[in-house]
């Protein structure tokens, strides 16, 4: 199991801009679609506190359940990218 999973929905173009970053930075991540319905979208409310996608968890840095696709390629390029410490 990859220490980044990933909550997404296929088709959405905010999941795919994490996806790319994710590639870009050679990271290991897995991946769980959450389903179309947001009534059923249970695991990902329960880790996020909301429906929307992407989330992703890092674990390993106590992250949790991060929404909002912007906040997490800002959170990657700073834990794993080139100017991380
Ligand atoms: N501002 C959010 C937008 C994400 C978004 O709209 N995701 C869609 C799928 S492409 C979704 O899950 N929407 C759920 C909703 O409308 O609550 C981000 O950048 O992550």
């Amino acid at each position: 199991m990859a220490d980044i999973t990933m909550y997404e929905l296929p088709g959405c173009p905010y999941c795919a801009k994490v996806r790319s970053k994710l590639d870009d930075l050679e990271l290991d991540y897995d991946i769980i679609e959450v389903p179309r319905s947001h009534d059923e979208r249970t695991e990902v409310e329960k880790v996020s506190g909301q429906t929307g996608v992407p989330v992703i968890v890092d674990e390993a840095h106590g992250v949790e359940g991060m929404p909002e696709s912007d906040d997490i390629v800002e959170y990657l390029e700073e834990t794993y990218g080139s100017g991380a410490a």
